[in-house]
């Protein structure tokens, strides 16, 4: 566990999450945000979930003490540590209390909101894995993606681009209005058997023979932009199989390879039971009840983990919030991956007060109503910005003014 400890403290405190299957210790600058914890005068705290893994091997994620760690326990040992350390410093509590975090994380934002209400006055979910047995289903199916090479995905990522980008007014590389877009990439190529059925797998919704939707398509975004040497659908299916190998069949008879969605679907959900891997939608919703805020980002180019999912579960939670569903966000960010990832074919803004915003909403009771993100060169000048818009509407173009600010841009309902 961390602290990082302001000359200047504002009075609040930070608890970061970490990513994939934790294992390394988190610091202001892993989280997808221009506006450092530290600079701006907040306590950050995080940890490694309980274990030493900095390569993410999943390796010791098979006894009850280290998962139960990994799952939840480290956040709430975490923040008492914090809490301990603030109070040993500075010799007074923190005003407000976050949890901000991103993939991974973002579960753990979730689960910090189900399982430690009372900690927080807010939490920032951005590009959760979540539901987490949907994404481990997900990621179990991707070893379908090898037989794709990574000029195949970028042929499929330049043709979504060049296909869709005008559907929000402006050809600027940027796929604002994703949900307007009718790419179908299976007949972009003389695709082979095996490849199609990589294209389909990644692409479509994951259904049961009873009708049941447990996992929802991923996004075109681009897909070389992995770790370990992996092209993001190799390495989210590495991070999956390490899961499901050590947490859930305990290295004894898990076959990625004979993958079938509906006896692995009931494996799966068989053998997660007795853990607390999956976070409880009606939890996070009894969170919104007390008031407090929760707000959810993700970039619409995302490859990693399913736009859709998320947008799925930011609707459950706040339908089960009744009245206090007005106390979560989502935002989505055009033209941005994983976390705030960049590369030569993603163009958008990833720079954003998103920490400001729930400062905001929590401490003078005023929610977001508009978001403008941006990109800086090195000099620190902004060289394109656009609003970030609510789940169903989309930044589209005014029809005049540079389209490299924000002003010329409206956010609009999707279908308009
Ligand atoms: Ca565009």
């Amino acid at each position: 566990m961390e602290a990082y400890l302001p000359t200047t403290w504002t009075g609040d405190l930070i608890h970061g999450g970490g990513g994939g299957l934790d294992g390394s210790l988190p610091n202001g600058n892993a989280l997808w945000n221009s506006r450092q914890p530290l600079q701006d005068g907040s306590v950050f705290i995080g940890s490694n979930g309980g274990r030493s893994d900095p390569t993410g091997t999943g390796a010791g994620l098979t006894d009850n003490q280290t998962l139960t760690d990994y799952s939840y326990a480290a956040i709430g040992d975490t923040y008492a540590f914090g809490r301990a350390v603030v109070k040993s410093y500075y010799k007074i509590d923190p005003s407000y209390k976050y949890f901000v975090g991103c993939s991974r994380g973002g579960v753990e934002a979730a689960v910090a909101a189900e399982t430690y209400p009372d900690n927080y006055d807010g939490v920032i979910s951005q590009a959760p894995a979540l539901p987490f047995l949907g994404f481990l289903i997900r990621a179990e199916s991707q070893v379908a993606s090898t037989a794709m090479s990574n000029d195949d995905w970028t042929k499929i990522n330049n043709a979504y681009i060049s296909q869709c980008d005008s559907l929000d007014g402006v050809t600027d590389g940027i796929v604002s209005n994703p949900s307007a877009c009718k790419f179908d990439p299976t007949t972009l190529s003389s695709w082979s058997p095996d490849q199609l059925k990589a294209i389909k797998t990644l692409y479509s919704d994951m259904v049961l023979a009873d009708g049941t939707t447990v996992a929802y398509k991923l996004g075109f975004g681009p897909q070389q932009l992995g770790y370990n040497g992996l092209n993001m659908y190799q390495a989210m299916a590495s991070v999956g199989a390490a899961i499901a190998k050590y947490v859930v069949y305990k290295g004894t008879s898990y076959d990625p390879a004979a993958f079938n969605v509906d006896t692995d679907w009931q494996r799966l959900v068989t053998a997660a039971a007795p853990y607390h891997l999956e976070v409880d939608p009606a939890a996070v919703a009894s969170f919104l009840k007390k008031g407090k805020k929760v707000l959810f980002y993700q970039g619409t180019d995302d490859a990693a983990l399913s736009v859709d999912a998320t947008a799925n579960w930011y609707q459950q939670i706040a339908s089960l919030a009744g009245a206090s569903g007005a106390n979560t966000q989502m935002r989505l960010f055009p033209g941005v991956g994983h976390c705030g990832y960049t590369g030569p074919t993603m163009k958008g803004p990833v720079q954003a007060d998103m920490i400001g915003q729930l400062r905001n909403w929590v401490e003078k009771g005023v929610p977001p109503s508009e978001l403008t993100a941006s990109n800086v060169d090195s000099s620190g000048n902004v060289t394109l910005s656009r609003p970030i818009c609510q789940l169903g509407k989309y930044p589209k173009y005014n029809g005049s003014g540079d389209p490299n600010q924000a002003q010329n841009f409206s956010c609009v309902p999707v279908g308009t």
